[in-house]
């Protein structure tokens, strides 16, 4: 026979244990709904169009014409688990004044506050025009993925000697790619995927709920903590009200996990508890 101090040591185990959880859920939660990416590099890159080719959408304005994009679009896009703010920003580079110095200030605010930059350079230019690009980036506490874009302008020598010279950079990873074609962006969104997951933590997957799935945890919480408090008012004096309250938190974490609870389970959890029927 379970004695009520037992009962009430097990309820407040489950709760804390229910705690816990909801806690890594709603954290998985907010960090799933709130990660922004910022499109990052000098003017004409190709910033704007890859941003048009990952949400497959002409949004942003892309023009041949150096420094056009001014301000900061964003758009989201959802990558695995993850809603992404991505967002494509004017050129980082010091430019002349006026609107377009703002739209500049306001892109690295942006990429310092992301949780991923992508940097995107023009891979058909000189290799030291590249180094020369990417070393006056400002320095971002970010992850960075590094885009190598137009690279169908680029030939198989260069290629591999891009691959090679920035293999591993940052540890984010470098993609070549055409933006204008529309090839590489799958790749890119992969390693993309994989800087945020090691940005974010490994194991946001398997904890992020769906609306469903928290409010089945919270209703489950809810039904512990009633039950909890009766047990330290009344001890076990009140069996049925105990086990029906037990039955709503075990009815809604089979819910939660998506499997139905059957009788015989209840019936079990009950007779261990030594309450109900
Ligand atoms: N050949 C080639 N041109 C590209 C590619 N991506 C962008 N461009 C061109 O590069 C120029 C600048 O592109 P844009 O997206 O406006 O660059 P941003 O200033 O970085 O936003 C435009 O003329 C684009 O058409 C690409 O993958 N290959
Ligand atoms: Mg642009």
């Amino acid at each position: 026979m379970i004695s009520s101090e037992n009962l009430r040591e097990e309820l407040s185990s489950i709760l804390e244990k229910t705690e816990l959880l909801l806690h890594r859920m709603r954290a998985a939660q907010r960090i799933a709904r709130g990660l922004s990416v910022a499109l990052i590099g000098a003017p004409n890159a190709g910033k704007s169009t890859l941003f048009n080719a990952l949400l497959a959408e002409d949004r942003a304005i892309v023009s041949p014409e150096a420094g056009t994009t001014r301000d900061v679009i964003t758009e989201e896009i959802k990558l695995g688990p993850y809603y992404v703010r991505l967002a494509d920003t004017a050129g980082l580079r010091l430019a002349s004044g006026g609107i377009e110095q703002e739209g500049i200030s306001r892109a690295r605010e942006l990429a310092e506050g992301a949780e991923v930059a992508i940097v995107v350079v023009d891979a058909a230019q000189p290799e030291e025009a590249i180094r020369r690009q990417l070393a006056e980036l400002p320095q971002l506490e970010c992850a960075t993925v590094l885009a190598l874009n137009k690279w169908e302008l680029v030939d198989e020598t260069k290629r591999a000697a891009l691959l090679l010279a920035f293999d591993g950079w940052h540890g984010g990873g470098v993609v070549g790619l055409s933006a204008a074609r529309g090839t590489g962006t799958d790749r890119l969104l992969t390693t993309l995927r994989s800087a945020l997951d090691a940005r974010v933590g490994v194991g946001v997957d398997a904890l992020l709920p769906t609306e469903f799935q928290l409010q089945m945890l919270l209703a489950s919480r809810s039904a512990i903590v009633q039950t909890l408090d009766l047990v330290k008012a009344t001890g076990l004096s009140q069996p049925e009200l105990i086990s029906a309250g037990l039955g709503s938190a075990v009815r809604a974490l089979s819910d939660l996990v998506g499997e139905t609870t059957p009788d015989t389970v209840l019936a079990k959890i009950f007779s261990e508890f030594c309450i109900g029927k």
